[in-house]
């Protein structure tokens, strides 16, 4: 049975409960490269006021990133990660205790700490691959933990990303990789899978992913799609300035959501915050 989305078949699991709506991801990068606002929030005091506004504007979760993934990006050193993401971390709890903070990292080590400054999801866009440590780490902590698909490496992946059933593909590493995480003690019920739109795709990956993301809904795990602000959007909208993709990435989440997506990771809050509104009442709506 599809679980496209109609009235009531949201999968719960993660921080979900049972009558959350469709949750929105906002997105804080304390990076001075990421692909549309690298270097704004350097400054921990600038990234903990953004944080508070996103969270004024509906965020229900905010994910920190202290590394960028754009294509053609370079790692950075952990301690140079940890500077980055420790102080946002304690400055955002000071403020707003309650915040759900997520962190975007694949190595353990800045897991650990980031758990325990108060971070409460882990968001690993290498599955799980990137540190041997990072399964067993999450299944202790019994902390949410997003899977997302990536094809190859940051630095390389869209040089000529290929698939033969790019659909498929990413399902069934996701299966591994949720199968992976189990088998380490994680909880099934603390899996949220992520197609991983433009790591290693190109625009007609993307558009696939989003136009049959009930190939993942289905697997019973609660999907979260970031495609904010993406080179796709601008390549289909003619909108060069990323930060200018706005329209087109509502676009997304709506139909995301429509497909059956829990969790929209963006830099927009309010922007996604009210179109997802107005998408969940024109759903929950009766059908004659
Ligand atoms: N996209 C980015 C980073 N992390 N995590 C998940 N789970 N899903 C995504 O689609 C995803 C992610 C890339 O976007 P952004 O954080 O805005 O840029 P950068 O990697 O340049 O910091």
């Amino acid at each position: 049975m599809s679980r496209t989305r109609a009235a009531g078949n949201t999968p719960r699991a993660g921080i979900l409960t049972e009558d959350s709506g469709p949750v929105v991801v906002g997105i804080l990068n304390i990076t001075p490269d990421s692909f549309s606002d690298g270097g704004d929030f350097l400054d921990p005091e600038a990234a903990a006021r953004h944080a508070v506004a996103m969270l004024d504007e509906g965020a229900g979760i905010l994910d920190l990133g202290g590394e960028s993934t754009r294509p053609g990006s370079d790692p950075v050193s952990q301690e140079e990660e940890l500077q980055r993401l420790i102080p946002v971390i304690e400055r955002i709890r000071a403020v707003r205790p309650e915040a759900v903070i997520s962190v975007d990292t694949y190595r353990a080590d800045t897991a650990t700490a980031a758990l325990e400054t108060g971070a409460r999801l882990i968001n690993d866009v290498t599955a799980l691959r990137g540190d041997p440590r990072m399964a067993s780490l999450v299944a202790e902590a019994k902390c949410p933990l997003i899977l997302m698909h990536m094809q190859g490496e940051p630095k390389t992946m869209q040089n000529e990303p290929h698939y033969e059933d790019v659909v498929r593909e990413v399902k069934d590493f996701l299966v591994q990789r949720a199968e992976c995480a189990i088998s380490a003690g994680v909880r099934p019920e603390n899996i949220i899978l992520d197609p991983g739109i433009g790591f290693g795709k190109n625009l007609e990956h993307n558009l696939a992913l989003l136009r049959n993301l009930e190939a993942l809904v289905d697997l019973g795990f609660p999907v979260l799609v970031g495609a904010s602000r993406k080179r796709f959007i601008g390549e289909i909208s003619g909108v060069r300035e990323a930060k200018e993709r706005v329209f087109g990435t509502v676009a997304t989440t709506v139909l995301a959501y429509e497909g059956g997506a829990s969790y929209f990771r963006v830099h927009d809050v309010r922007a996604n915050r009210e179109a997802l509104a107005v998408a969940e009442a024109v759903l929950r709506a009766s059908r004659r």
